[in-house]
């Protein structure tokens, strides 16, 4: 039963964490990073290679903008595996210095939902289900702007994309604290996300970014409560120590990870309807085996998760046994799953150890050596 349920996990990778990235003050360059969206997919399939449980990637236009889409599916499928949310990025032109759709240029927000209903277009075309949106708009001072007017464009600019979404498809909407604004920003948490979804219907759902909260933020209560409410439509998952770090996921907190997936999977959000994505970036690590890492971390904590024993749990819970209901919490947290997810791999044909056999394979050391020459792809391309 555990076992079946870890083999149906699906595990999506953002194609910009295989292109270089960095802080303002410095973008590393590594070798073998891609050229381009095609080759960014032919490392995500990598992921999936030796792993079996990353079956997607998820592209972020314009970064990933290509002349065909359909073509891009189709190579991503010939490379066995699919394409996965759109990203959409409002955020990296010169008009949106005072907001996207909030801005109070009227022009600049016909541009920037413009660019949200290309995103479905490219939906149509790569046969995605999901477009994920994140609104860097804000304000850094205090009467800047009218908040509640850019409430009002943001919700004006949601409906808008709402209408043109087909019958199977759905957006996420994406909160964050705080950064690029420092001051006010528009999507600050899950709750005022939740209200525009609410308002919207059910093809608008919140995604939970686990960088993007408040230190100490208790993450698995906003996922509990939105699972409850039908509302949670996936995760950006990674780790931050500080702010948005973008670390791998469960480099930071692994306990947190394991506390968010025993919420995801008893409030039954444990089915493909969740997108458990990836949105991290490997500013020094190697690319393809962080993401490698990333995945087996998430995994093990979903078998950690799934290990709990929920029976005991409850007679523990009902008989108000504080100790005895954190034990068995506990005891299921600090089992060492490793040799069991080992197991599943093998009998999925797959090698016991992603991280080593990816490091055999000589995949590093052949892109190192191929991708020589054009741009690598990187923060902002
Ligand atoms: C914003 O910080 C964010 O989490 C959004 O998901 C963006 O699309 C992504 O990072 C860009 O890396
Ligand atoms: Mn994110």
């Amino acid at each position: 039963m555990i076992k079946e349920s870890l083999r149906a996990q699906r595990i999506e990778t953002p194609s910009w964490a295989y292109g270089n990235s960095g802080t303002r003050f410095k973008v590393f360059a590594q070798r073998g990073v891609p050229r381009d969206p095609y080759e960014k997919i032919a490392d995500a399939a990598q992921v999936h290679a030796f792993t079996g449980v990353a079956p997607t990637v998820a592209l972020h236009i314009p970064w990933d903008k290509v002349d065909d889409y359909a073509d891009l599916a189709s190579h991503a499928a010939g490379l066995g595996v699919g394409i996965g949310a759109i990203n959409s990025n409002v955020f990296q032109d010169d008009d949106y210095k005072l907001g996207s759709v909030t801005h109070p240029d009227p022009k600049v927000r016909a541009k920037a939902l413009a660019h949200l209903l290309e995103c479905v277009d490219i939906m149509d075309a790569t046969g995605s289900d999901t477009l994920k949106l994140w609104f860097s708009d804000g304000t850094n001072y205090p009467g800047q702007d009218d908040i509640r007017a850019r409430q009002d464009r943001l919700a004006e600019a949601l409906a808008a994309v709402y209408q043109r979404l087909g019958d199977d498809q759905r957006f996420l909407l994406e909160y964050k604290l705080f950064e690029p604004a420092f001051y006010m920003t528009d999507l600050p948490d899950w709750g005022t996300a939740y209200a525009h979804c609410v308002k919207l219907g059910p093809k608008a759902q919140v995604v939970v970014d686990t960088g993007h909260h408040a230190p100490g933020t208790n993450i698995e209560f906003i996922v509990a409560f939105l699972l409850r409410e039908g509302k949670l439509g996936g995760f950006d998952f990674n780790s931050r120590f500080y702010a948005d770090d973008d670390l791998m996921v469960g480099a930071a907190d692994p306990f947190q990870l394991f506390r968010i997936m025993y919420e995801v999977i008893g409030g039954g959000g444990f089915t493909e309807r969740t997108a458990f994505m990836l949105d991290q970036c490997h500013n020094i690590e190697p690319k393809i085996a962080g993401q490698i890492r990333s995945v087996m971390n998430v995994q093990e904590a979903t078998a950690k998760a799934l290990l709990v024993d929920r029976e005991a749990l409850a007679a523990a819970q009902r008989a108000g046994d504080v100790l005895g209901a954190n034990a068995v919490l506990m005891d299921a947290y600090n089992t060492d799953v490793r040799p069991l997810l080992a197991e599943l791999r093998e009998e999925s044909g797959l090698a016991p150890d992603p991280m080593a056999a990816y490091a055999k394979s000589g995949y590093f050391e052949k892109i190192a050596a191929d991708r020589v020459g054009g741009a690598q792809a990187g923060w902002g391309a």
